[in-house]
């Protein structure tokens, strides 16, 4: 089984610590593809970030299907093009942020998710209300690290991280962590070790969704809304982006 993990921002460093926290949790027999767009923003921490990363991961869900992948990983926690690229893939498409928020309920009575910025809370709480957890996510909290300082040797990062995620304990009587950033995967087992509590990595979540969706023989469905686009011409720097 092929799961393409598409990585929606271009920072490499970023994929490659992304597809070794995929890798460790697939099973034998599943090849895990870590890549980046060929276009787009270094790292996405605004909307305008998100809407801009939307074509570049098109356009490797595009490749995906051309070259066999079973089902993909948007591994952004904004979820970015989600519902665009069900509509091209044939396989299973499943968000970071979809993943972890379906995982965390398994493990305890409520969750907070600790993200990177202030200013993407907002699109965390959006897509918890879509994926029906309101209730479950009680609250979001930001460390205030911008995503490109997660990749800097001796950042403080980890620490503030940490910190945030103890609060969120302690304030708002959640039991379970979801980490808000792909780029915190590699962050889970130790933040974990040290709170004693879960702590939900979406990458892993997504990965491992993805293959449970694949090895039942599940496929998103095209019987309605995510039936392939309908042709059309498009113009400008979109041309290529043409539905024929
Ligand atoms: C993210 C993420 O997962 N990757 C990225 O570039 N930005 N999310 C976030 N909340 O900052």
């Amino acid at each position: 089984m092929l799961v393409k993990i598409i990585n929606p921002n271009t920072t490499i460093s970023m994929t490659q610590r992304i597809g070794e926290c995929a890798r460790a949790v697939a099973a034998v027999g599943t090849e895990i593809s870590a890549v980046s767009p060929s276009m787009g923003p270094a790292s996405i921490e605004s909307h305008y970030d998100e809407a801009l990363s939307v074509p570049g991961l098109l356009e490797e869900i595009e490749r995906g299907e051309r070259e066999g992948a079973d089902g993909y990983v948007i591994a952004c926690f904004g979820d970015p093009g989600l519902d665009a690229a069900r509509e091209l893939a044939v396989g299973p498409v499943v968000g970071i942020a979809e993943a972890a928020m379906h995982a965390a309920p398994f493990l305890g009575r409520g969750f907070s998710v600790v993200t990177t910025l202030g200013r993407t809370t907002g699109r965390a709480w959006d897509l918890a209300g879509r994926y029906g957890m309101s209730r479950t996510c009680r609250n979001v909290r930001a460390c205030e690290i911008p995503v490109l300082e997660l990749e800097q040797p001796g950042s403080r990062a980890r620490e503030l991280i940490t910190q945030e995620c103890r609060l969120a304990l302690l304030e708002d009587r959640s039991d379970v962590i979801v980490l808000g950033c792909a780029g915190m995967a590699d962050l889970t087992a130790e933040i974990s070790a040290t709170l004693g509590v879960p702590v939900v990595d979406g990458v892993a979540a997504a990965t491992k969704m993805v293959e449970s969706l694949v090895a039942m023989g599940l496929r998103t469905s095209a019987w309605s809304e995510f039936a392939p686009p309908p042709a059309k011409k498009y113009v400008g720097l979109l041309s290529e982006f043409a539905v024929l």
